[in-house]
This record gives C-alpha cells, sequence and structure tokens, in this order.
C-alpha cells in the first residue's frame, strides 16, 4: 500500500468521522487529523483515535476455526467453507430454504449489505434475513416512511444546525455518542439560538442545553402530544402551511386535544411550565429542528412516538423547509445505508419493498433471475433469533454480537445454542463467535475498501490504506466462495467497486437512488448525498445529490405530508409492587455497542472499566447501598449484578444500566423484547425491576 497518509473514515458511529492513516515504520497505521470532512473538521472521539488497535491486537482473529469435539481448533479456509457450504445444503435440503437463517449488521459496507441480501435470497433462497439495524433505528425509519413516504435519518446536513432558532434533542446523548457532533449545538447557542433536551438523566448532553426536561422513561409519546395539546390551545398552528403541505390534520388534531398539560404532566413528570417553556422556544424563531434518537424509539411505542414528534413539527411548518424539519440520528457507521440495500426482511435494494411486484421485477432483472423465484419477506431480528433451534437450523452471522446486545439475552443465548449449526464472521471472537461451529476472520475497515451512508444520508469512500495480515479474507470473498460451493458461480464478485456498480443498477429508480454515484465522484468529492439519480445521457453534470430532502414536495404521491394520528399508551412492562423501579439502558463514550471491539482496547477499557447501575441518591440510601457496592437488578427475564454510581442526575424511580459488557453485568439480561406492532422495535429502554443490596 501507499506510503502517504489515505483520508478515509471511522469505523465506528454513522457520523462517519473523516481520518487519515498513515502507515508506521513497524507496521501498522496510525491516525492523523483530516480537517477538509465538514461533518467533524478533523476531531475524533477516542473510539475512532484508537481505532487502528483493533487492527493489530493479539485477539485479532487470524485463521479461521472449526469447532472439533467441542473445541474450535484452526483450520484451512478450504476446510471452513466447505463445513460451511455443507451444512447450509443439509439444512435447506432436510428442512427447507427457510430453515437456513441470515444476521447482518449496519457495520457492515452497503457492497456487503447488498451483497448479503442477494445472497440470502439468491443462494439460499430464504426469506429469514434480518440485522440489528431493527435494534436501532427501525421506529424512525417507520415513522419517516408514514409521514413524509421516505426515510433518511437527517433530511438535512449537521452544517444546517448552527443557523436553525431551535433545537429539541430528544434521548440522544449525543455528547457520549458522537461526541465531535456537539461542536454545531454550541455554534447553535452561539448564534442565539436554543437547545433542548429530553432525557430522564442529565447526562452530559442535558448539561449543555437551555432546558433539560426530564421524563419518566417510556413517555414521549406523552410529552409530544401534551406540547401539540399547547401548540392548538396558544394559537400558534401555522394554519396555511398545514392547508398546503399536509393531509390529516383534523384528526391528529382531535387525538392531541385529549392530552391535556396536567394530565401529560402526570404521565411523564415534567411539570406544566416546562412543556410551555418548550413550546414557546420551539415555536418563536423563524425556524427549528426536532432530533429523536434512541431514547424515545427504542420503545413498544417507538413509531407512534416519532409519529407525535413528527406531527409537532408539521403542525408548527417546522419541516421541508430551510433550517427545520424532523431528524433521527442514526447509529452505526453505516446504520443508513445498511438499511437501505436488502439485508432487510422486507427489502430489496434501493429502499424498495419486498412485497411490491415492481420492485421484485426490477432487482430480479440485476440479478438475472426469476422474480417468482425470490422470498417474500421474512422475520424481524428478534423474532428471528426467537425461532433459532426451531423454524430456523443454520445461521448465517456478520457484524454483530446479539449473545450481549439483543434483548432478553439469556433466552436469546439458549436460542442460539440450539441452533444445528452456526457461522460467524468477525474479526475478533466475539462472545456470539465463540458459540460457533466455524468462524471465519475477515478483514476490517481499513484493509479494505467500500462505502458507508452516513447518518445525514452522504454516501462516502472508505480506502484502504494497508494490507490485511496474513488468513484474512473480505465478507465478500467469503460470499464469493460459499455461493460458488452452493453451486452460483457468478454475481458475487469480491471487488467492492464492482457490486458497487451493481447496487447503482439495482437502486436506480428507487428511494434511495445511488445510480448517480461514482466511486470515482467519491473520491474526488466529500460524499454525496442521495437520492442521486444518474444523469441523462445528455446532460452535462452528473446529478448533484440531494443535502435537503422535501424543499418542495414530501415523497408521498401527492407531495403532502401525512399526520399520523397518535394516542398515549403505557408501556409494555410499568412498575408494580414487585417490580417498582424502571430500567432504561444505552451507552458510555468510551465504548463501543457490545464491546467486541472497544473492549479490546487498552485505553479505553481503563476509561470505562466494565458495567455500573446508575441510580439516584434516595433509591441508593432505601438499598443502603454506598457508592461501588454491588447492587442486583432484577427484571421478568433475569438478574444482572453491577457497582452502583450513585447521581442525582437520574430520576429517583429511574436506574440505569449500559450494555456494552457480557457476563454478570449485562443489561441485557433484563430488557424486555416487546416489540412495536410496525417496527418490530423492542422495548431496550424501559422495563420494570427491583434493584437489591448484594453482600460484598
Ligand atoms: N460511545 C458510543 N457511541 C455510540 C455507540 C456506542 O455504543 N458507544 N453506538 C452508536 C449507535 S449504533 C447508536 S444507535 C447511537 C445511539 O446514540 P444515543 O441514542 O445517543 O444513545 P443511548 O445512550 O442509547 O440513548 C440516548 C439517551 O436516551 C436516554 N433515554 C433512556 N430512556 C429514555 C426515554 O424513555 N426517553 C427519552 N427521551 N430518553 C431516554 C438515555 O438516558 C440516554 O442518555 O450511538 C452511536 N454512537
Ligand atoms: N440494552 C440495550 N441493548 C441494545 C441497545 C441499547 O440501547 N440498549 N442498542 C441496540 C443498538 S442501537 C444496536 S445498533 C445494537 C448493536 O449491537 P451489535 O449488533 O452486537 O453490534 P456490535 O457490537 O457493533 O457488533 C458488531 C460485531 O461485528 C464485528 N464486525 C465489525 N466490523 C465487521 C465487518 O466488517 N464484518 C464482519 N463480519 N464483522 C464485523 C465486530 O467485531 C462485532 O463483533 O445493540 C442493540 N442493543
Ligand atoms: S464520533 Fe463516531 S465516527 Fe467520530 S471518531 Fe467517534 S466513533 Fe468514530
Ligand atoms: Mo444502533
Amino acid at each position: 500500500m501507499q506510503n502517504s497518509a489515505t483520508p478515509t473514515h471511522c469505523p465506528y458511529c454513522a457520523l462517519q468521522c473523516g481520518m487519515n492513516l498513515t502507515p508506521v515504520p513497524d507496521g501498522g497505521v496510525e491516525v492523523t487529523e483530516r480537517a477538509d470532512f465538514p461533518v467533524n473538521r478533523g476531531a475524533l472521539c477516542g473510539k475512532g483515535r484508537t481505532a487502528p488497535q483493533v487492527l493489530s491486537s493479539r485477539v485479532r482473529l487470524t485463521s479461521p476455526l472449526v469447532r472439533h469435539e467441542g473445541k474450535l481448533v484452526p483450520a484451512t479456509w478450504d476446510e471452513a467453507l466447505d463445513r460451511i457450504a455443507g451444512e447450509l445444503r443439509r439444512t435447506r435440503a432436510e428442512h427447507g430454504p427457510d430453515a437456513c437463517g441470515v444476521f447482518g449488521g449496519g457495520g457492515l459496507t452497503n457492497e456487503k449489505a447488498y451483497t448479503l441480501g442477494k445472497f440470502a435470497r439468491v443462494v439460499l433462497g430464504t426469506s429469514q434475513i434480518d440485522y440489528n439495524g431493527r435494534f436501532c433505528m427501525s421506529s424512525a425509519a417507520a415513522g419517516g416512511i408514514k409521514a413524509f413516504g421516505l426515510d433518511r435519518g437527517l433530511p438535512f446536513p449537521l452544517e444546517d444546525i448552527p443557523r436553525t432558532g431551535c433545537v429539541i434533542l430528544v434521548g440522544s446523548n449525543l455528547a457520549e455518542t458522537m461526541p465531535p457532533s456537539l461542536r454545531f449545538f454550541n455554534e447553535l447557542r452561539e448564534n442565539g439560538g436554543t437547545l433542548v433536551v429530553i432525557d430522564p438523566r442529565r447526562t452530559k448532553t442535558a448539561e449543555q442545553a437551555d432546558l433539560h426536561l426530564a421524563p419518566r422513561p417510556g413517555t414521549d409519546l406523552a410529552l409530544a402530544l401534551g406540547l401539540l395539546h399547547l401548540v392548538v390551545a396558544e394559537g400558534r398552528v401555522d394554519e396555511e402551511y398545514v392547508r398546503e403541505r399536509t393531509v390529516g390534520w383534523e384528526d391528529a388534531r382531535a387525538a392531541a386535544m385529549a392530552h391535556w398539560p396536567e394530565y401529560v404532566e402526570r404521565i411523564t413528570g415534567v411539570p406544566v411550565p416546562q412543556l410551555r417553556e418548550t413550546v414557546r422556544m420551539f415555536c418563536e424563531p423563524e425556524s427549528a429542528m426536532v432530533l429523536t434518537a434512541r431514547g424515545p424509539e427504542q420503545q413498544s411505542k417507538g413509531t407512534d412516538t416519532v409519529g407525535a414528534w413528527i406531527n409537532l413539527c408539521l403542525a408548527t411548518g417546522r419541516a421541508g423547509r430551510p433550517l427545520s424539519g424532523y431528524g433521527c440520528l442514526t447509529g452505526q457507521g453505516n446504520g443508513q445505508g445498511g438499511r437501505e440495500h436488502g439485508q432487510k426482511a422486507d427489502q430489496l435494494p434501493g429502499y424498495r419493498k419486498l412485497d411490491d411486484p415492481a420492485a421484485r421485477r426490477h432487482v430480479a432483472e440485476v440479478w438475472g433471475v426469476d422474480p417468482d423465484s425470490l422470498p417474500g419477506p421474512g422475520r424481524s431480528a428478534y423474532e428471528l433469533l426467537d425461532a433459532l433451534g426451531t423454524d430456523i437450523r443454520s445461521l448465517l452471522l456478520m457484524a454483530s454480537n446479539p449473545v450481549v446486545s439483543a434483548p432478553r439475552a439469556a433466552h436469546i443465548e439458549e436460542r442460539i445454542k440450539s441452533l444445528n449449526f452456526l457461522a460467524v464472521c468477525d474479526v475478533v471472537l466475539s462472545e456470539t463467535a465463540e458459540l460457533a461451529d466455524v468462524v471465519l476472520p475477515v478483514t476490517q475497515w481499513a484493509e479494505e475498501t467500500g462505502t458507508t451512508t452516513n447518518l445525514e444520508g452522504r454516501v462516502l469512500l472508505r480506502r484502504q490504506a494497508i494490507t490485511p495480515p496474513e488468513g484474512v479474507r473480505s465478507d465478500l470473498e467469503v460470499m464469493h466462495a460459499l455461493a460458488d460451493r452452493l453451486g452460483v458461480e457468478k454475481g458475487f464478485p469480491t471487488d467492492p467497486e464492482e457490486v458497487f456498480e451493481e447496487l447503482r443498477r439495482a437502486s436506480a429508480g428507487g428511494p434511495a437512488d445511488y445510480s448517480g454515484i461514482t466511486y470515482r465522484r467519491l473520491a474526488e468529492e466529500n460524499g454525496v448525498f442521495w437520492p442521486c439519480p444518474a444523469a441523462d445521457a445528455d446532460a452535462e453534470a452528473g446529478h448533484p445529490g440531494t443535502p435537503r430532502l422535501f424543499l418542495d414536495r414530501f415523497a408521498t404521491p401527492d407531495g403532502r405530508a401525512r399526520f399520523v394520528p397518535v394516542s398515549h399508551r403505557a408501556s409494555a412492562e410499568e412498575p408494580d409492587d414487585e417490580y417498582p423501579v424502571l430500567l432504561t439502558t444505552g451507552r458510555v463514550v468510551a465504548q463501543y455497542q457490545s464491546g467486541a471491539q472497544t473492549r479490546r482496547v487498552d485505553e479505553l477499557n481503563a476509561a470505562a472499566p466494565g458495567p455500573f447501575v446508575e441510580l439516584h441518591p434516595r433509591l441508593a440510601a432505601r438499598l443502603g447501598a454506598a457508592e461501588g457496592d454491588p447492587v442486583a437488578v432484577v427484571s421478568r427475564r433475569g438478574r444482572a449484578v453491577a457497582p452502583a454510581r450513585i447521581t442525582t442526575g437520574i430520576r429517583p424511580d429511574t436506574v440505569f444500566m449500559p450494555f456494552h459488557w457480557p457476563g454478570e453485568g449485562r443489561a441485557n439480561t433484563l430488557t424486555n423484547p416487546a416489540l412495536d406492532p410496525t417496527s418490530r422495535m423492542p422495548e431496550f429502554k424501559t422495563c420494570a425491576v427491583r434493584v437489591e443490596a448484594v453482600e460484598r
């Protein structure tokens, strides 16, 4: 590889911060500043800065592993691949194609996500494919599609934030989850704009806010309805906008009017004066935005909750106008692109629907198969994992670690163990890979080229900067080799650009149209925003891409946004005598997701060594627990133990646990897999627990 710096992007979160990678003399790479990328302008968090350590980590996998007499032992690539192909073939022959499952991840590049979806449908012929993005932004996606006819995380670039009048951040702790993005919110306040943060905890993000509302977990739907009630009562509805650009206002208005501020205060615990102040801050400036993240979305009513926040934007004319709009802060590196190209149970590339006959015809033609041969929609992520060992006998898993990250994880771990066969592709031996029959060691971000789509809908080129270690292969090579062994010799190229060229054609004309984007353009520009259709043959320049959506019309057939009439409802599990406290879960700045990668970096472990239970001094006093004492958190699913972290920054009726660790302190031992009826998102953010002191 080159000796000079390679401009590329971070392997972790959805900001996809730009960075340069420079080879160092003793092998490996060093991260250096890349100031030209507008999202982070050189700034990085500790995870991004230390990401190269995972490339050369001692625990990096460099040989395939095959289970032999109960133990995973090194094997050749041929042996490992033959074993996987043989088991998948046998499962299919004995139990039918749907007995083979595939599970993907939002960390996969567009090329890999696209190929994985194609592999499932064309090579295995299975409908049973889904991915961890279902656990991430699926409620916001469902809400956006209902209201706007299209789902793209942010409908505008982050650079617009400093110039709007007010941002309401709902359940995002971006000071820890996307630290470089905090700059845009600081600039907003320097420019005279205001920031409202809604979080049951006084997080690092909430500390930056002009106003912090701390609702009970799981009550954002009522909160948004209460704000809309006040908007109507105070005469702040933008009647002209509602008339010209929306439909369905009367029903949404009637639903909101049933949510009196005093009633909303009782449900949420947020005092009425704070509700009024929020409405004032949001409605007085020329423009304003609402941004949601996992807090309100990872609920069994996440889709309706997102709908309620969008209704607030629509009633006040704050969508599809400059510097105004609703957006979702997506999470994983390719959380956006990963949901557009077909690894989701109901989707085909280009954000097409698997049950749409025209979409099936288009994609089948690109793939060179009969549209009737494509299976229909399959199960959602949790439902798929829950069916392991019964309906689904063999699983191919790429880029997720559900033993740590799935809800009701002890049960899911049992389901995984009951499989006839599990194959995992990973860079380290994750807790899920430890249970596999075959583990394949794959290349990582800096060792391969591919595209990702960040939270703004900006398609980016991640470039290869170094040669991968001996013994590893790329996910694309794995799928090529398996397809070949399963009798499909063509259509699974190993060169990412070749895959992207096919993805362009498959996405052409779909909602997420990438057909005007090429690797060459991505190398020259700082990313291209979709939709970006291919320009007409006689047009001089290519399509410029679409940084800002909906300014003229929404993506619905009539161009108008849809109000969705929604009403408050309780969480799947409300506190009772036996389980009187609410548990919510989330992240800390130094660890990423299931921790499979970041728990391998010393500096990050020093900053965040293990799980903890955040609780209020009043609750701690009732237990007789002091700072650092082990406490047990018990739910209907199980029991977890971790040290107490006592703070007045959390509601006394709520405890918080980060979910980055396996073992005794695993937060997901406790969480409730109650699903949102539309998005099938599990309720990671609310369940009923009791907290107990533990003898030292
Ligand atoms: N350091 C770090 N950064 C990450 C990740 C990581 O694992 N570690 N993961 C990436 C990914 S995939 C994602 S999805 C994003 C997630 O980014 P965020 O959504 O910012 O992260 P979370 O910590 O899951 O949740 C945000 C906040 O929601 C609050 N919350 C809990 N329950 C409720 C509720 O009922 N209502 C409201 N309003 N708020 C509530 C929590 O207290 C928490 O502070 O982060 C990305 N960035
Ligand atoms: N309680 C609770 N649980 C949660 C959440 C929560 O807020 N609370 N959040 C949910 C959310 S938003 C998410 S996104 C999920 C995430 O949780 P997971 O799906 O477990 O995500 P990761 O830990 O990122 O797992 C990625 C795995 O893939 C490997 N990997 C990385 N890159 C590649 C690659 O290119 N190819 C292959 N084959 N492997 C790769 C990594 O080493 C790692 O083992 O967790 C969910 N679980
Ligand atoms: S904020 Fe996200 S993309 Fe940026 S360096 Fe940190 S983990 Fe990487
Ligand atoms: Mo996520």
